[in-house]
């Protein structure tokens, strides 16, 4: 009997903490995962946020919003001869039942004059606005892991961010 009830309190305090720092989220026909953000280096500002959105039907991302930033835009994010360059885009097109990695696809999210820096093992709050067809948009939220300012070389080379 003790050693049921100690088991179905651990798996509780699991689920709680899975809940608490879980970056994927389901609302209705759209999942949202893997979103994070690097951690800021001292000084810096702005910073960059994947993740990965999975609508079954086509839409569009139109807009994020995060009680960390200023303000927030949607950035496409292109090679000009050998320079990266970023540029706000009105929409992100979500194609129907597609895993769509927004770094990959060449789109970020952008959070401009960050209230404090980003540590690691914090996480993000952002809300999505996402329209599907011709119904409303809804907001949808999702919590960003900040991962080491050294999570992934490759990506920081290429990240402009740092220079802002
Ligand atoms: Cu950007």
């Amino acid at each position: 009997m003790t050693n049921l009830y100690r088991s179905g309190l651990c798996r509780f305090g699991g689920l709680l903490a899975a809940v608490l720092v879980s970056t994927s989220v389901y609302a209705g026909d759209i999942h949202v995962e893997n979103a994070w953000v690097r951690a800021t280096a001292p000084g810096q500002d702005a910073a960059g946020v994947d993740l990965t959105i999975t609508s079954k039907q086509a839409a569009s991302l139109l807009g994020v919003s995060s009680p960390v930033a200023e303000t927030t835009e949607l950035h496409s994010m292109t090679s000009e001869n050998g320079m990266m360059k970023m540029r706000e885009v009105k929409s992100i097109a979500l194609p129907a039942g597609k895993r769509m990695n927004l770094r990959e696809s060449g789109y970020h999210l952008m959070l401009n004059g960050l209230k404090s820096p980003l540590k690691e093992g914090e996480t993000v709050l952002l809300t999505l606005s996402i329209k599907v067809a011709k119904r409303a948009a809804v907001n949808i939220e999702v919590r960003a892991e900040v991962r080491s300012l050294h999570a992934t070389r490759a990506a920081e080379q290429e990240d402009p961010h740092r220079s802002h």
